[in-house]
């Protein structure tokens, strides 16, 4: 029915792969301190689960036809005259809020995992003519196609990492129709790949915003302590525009009297390196922030910065060259107040101030990058973070494509959150098998990880197993082992393995010389229900594991920290007992309506004698 000839095949082809690069090659930092417009509310949506609005009926993609037909939604069309034949029309369908999952909005998308198209209208007047107009992501859950006025912009990958394309050129004053289609199918290639124990939400799951920028901008920077020189401030910052080669920007920290100018190289980009001999270095007791602005041209930049230096010493951790034990809690990032994906300031507050209750100076934000409040609020509040790639379990090892994936998610997260003084773990996976191409996938994904940012640890959930065919000694056998910096690793002995009291009769042999983090240990309980410790489900046998478990890992010499799962009980559609479960992962130390288990103030007990 419909013919394109190759060339503009061709070209099309070449557009988006370049569209794809500029996605998370431009990435603008700091969307807090910008000239922003939301564009969250509610947005037009239309379920698509045969993808009719993407192909036509020989399953040819519209998108790649020179005039796209009156069925490809993202041309947003409307009939012309009363014989006009259009089957679908965003403006009559419902309406769906943005940012937030599909799946807790509409009952009948619980389940739903395939592609739902999202349209939002919107007018816009620029404040100056020459400015420049972007549309950011923070997420979408999984793919997105996101098109402009009924261009194509690009396409994102990754369900938990923020992206943006620029719409200056397509922008207009009035009726302008963005078209988002988002596909949450799980894939084995994917990342993460078809088998998990959380929930896959569906949709445009965090804040939307349009951003208007000078012609010339400051897009990024990075301004963290150097770990090797406590008194210098180091990193670069990095302007996008077409005027940017051997520019002046000035870098100004008023409370420690620091104003300074750099200029940048022929790409833009000028590296930073600030002196202070009094820096107020942040820290969990004292979070805090300095006051940092970057100016270029009219382009002026704020943000809020700690600095700190994390690093390891042998089998310990020190924050600012002091001994630190992590007090930690894994959480999914899944809303305290409403149920579904967690998205807003005051859902990041709700689970850090239960961390902080908890006696918590640490969080591991599983399995995948989290919210930006999260750790915005955690720079503030003075909690230590591990950031999480969604490398789980049984990923292609052997994909090229998957790779690309998990390193593209990888430097996405340390984009965003390279300036974050609380951010001091980049976790490379969970519980991925042991296996040459595993090990070559991580090696590598390790080594870019240090190139982007040298001032963080690397670590990764690893598991542990018997020594030498002992199942009463346990050990780390695992070359990734001696990739990381910190060794952390999942244990269930007493839930998965074993009885509670089996933990007494375990010992660790841990022969890494690197601190050791325990990434996970749990039960599974229903709050309010009640029995001997012995009764699955019930509160007491969640306390004795806790009990037994935190005696069993003061054996482990080299331990400095344990970050439990979980904060709060979470949806996981392998979790299926009835009466018991129901949908919901039960190891939470909290009920998903905010009770409290007897485990929670095993814990508390815990971290409030350690000081
Ligand atoms: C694990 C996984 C975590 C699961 C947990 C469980 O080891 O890392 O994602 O939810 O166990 O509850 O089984």
């Amino acid at each position: 029915m419909f013919k394109i000839n190759r060339i503009t095949l061709f070209f099309i082809s070449v557009f988006s792969a370049f569209f794809q690069l500029n996605a998370q090659e431009n990435l603008i930092v700091n969307t807090y301190n910008r000239t922003v417009k939301s564009l969250n509310g509610d947005w037009n949506y239309i379920v698509d689960p045969y993808e009719n609005g993407f192909y036509n009926y020989r399953y040819e993609p519209f998108e790649n036809q020179e005039n796209p037909a009156n069925g490809a939604f993202f041309t947003n069309a409307k009939p012309k005259d009363k014989t006009d034949l259009i089957e679908y029309d965003f403006d009559l369908s419902d309406v769906i809020e943005v940012p937030s999952d599909w799946n807790t909005q509409k009952e009948n998308l619980y389940y739903y995992e395939g592609t739902v198209w999202y349209k939002k209208s919107f007018d816009f007047v620029k404040t100056n003519q020459t400015n420049r107009v972007f549309v950011y992501f923070e997420a979408v859950n999984y793919q997105a196609d996101v098109y402009f006025n009924g261009k194509k912009l690009g396409k994102h990958i990754g369900g938990f990492t923020p992206f943006n394309f620029e719409i200056t050129d397509l922008l207009k004053e009035s009726d302008n129709f963005l078209v988002v289609k988002v596909d949450n199918k799980r894939k084995k290639e994917a990342v993460p790949t078809l088998n998990t124990d959380w929930f896959n939400y569906g949709g445009i799951t965090r804040d939307v915003k349009l951003i208007e920028t000078s012609a010339n901008f400051i897009q990024d920077y990075f301004i963290q302590l150097n770990p090797e020189n406590k008194q210098q401030i180091k990193g670069f910052v990095q302007l996008n525009g077409t005027n940017i080669a051997n520019k002046e920007v000035f870098i100004t920290i008023p409370a420690l009297k620091i104003k300074t100018k750099v200029v940048t190289d022929a790409k833009g980009k000028a590296a930073i390196a600030l002196y202070s001999k009094k820096i107020n270095y942040w820290s969990t007791k004292n979070p805090y922030l300095y006051d940092v602005i970057l100016k270029f041209g009219d382009d002026e930049l704020k943000d809020q910065i700690g600095f700190r230096t994390i690093k390891t010493n042998g089998q310990e951790i020190h924050l600012n060259d002091s001994k630190i034990f992590l007090k930690g809690i894994s959480i999914h990032e899944e809303s305290p107040i409403r149920g579904g994906r967690g998205y807003s300031v005051e859902d990041a507050q709700q689970l850090l101030n239960w961390a902080k209750e908890l006696g918590c100076n640490y969080v591991r934000l599983a399995h995948y990058p989290h919210n930006e409040h999260m750790v915005r609020l955690a720079d503030k509040m003075g909690i230590l973070v591990w950031e999480e790639n969604p490398v789980y379990w049984t990923i292609a090892w052997d994909n090229k494509e998957t790779y690309k994936n998990a390193e593209n998610q990888l430097s996405e997260v340390i984009n965003r959150d390279k300036n974050r003084a609380s951010v001091i773990i980049w976790s490379m996976a969970n519980e991925t098998p042991t296996s040459e191409p595993r090990n070559i996938f991580l090696t590598n994904l390790a080594k870019h990880t240090r190139a982007l940012d040298p001032t963080r640890l690397i670590s990764a959930a690893l598991e542990q197993s018997n020594y030498q065919g002992d199942s009463s000694v346990r050990t780390i056998h695992d070359s990734f082992a001696d990739v990381v910096d910190v060794l952390s690793f999942n244990q269930y002995v007493g839930w998965y393995d074993g009885l509670p009291e089996k933990c007494g009769q375990i010992t660790w042999k841990i022969t890494q010389n690197k601190p050791v983090l325990i990434s996970e240990f749990g039960a599974g309980a229903k709050v309010g229900l009640h029995g001997d410790k012995l009764t699955r489900w019930t509160e007491e046998y969640q306390e004795d594991v806790y009990i037994q478990t935190l005696k069993m890992l003061e054996g482990i010499e080299q331990l400095q920290g344990f970050s439990p799962w979980i904060l709060v009980d979470f949806k996981s559609p392998r979790r299926v007992l009835p009466k018991i479960q129901d949908g919901y992962n039960r190891k939470g130390l909290i009920s998903e309506d905010g009770q409290k288990k007897k485990a929670f103030y095993v814990l508390k007990n815990f971290y409030d004698a350690k000081n």
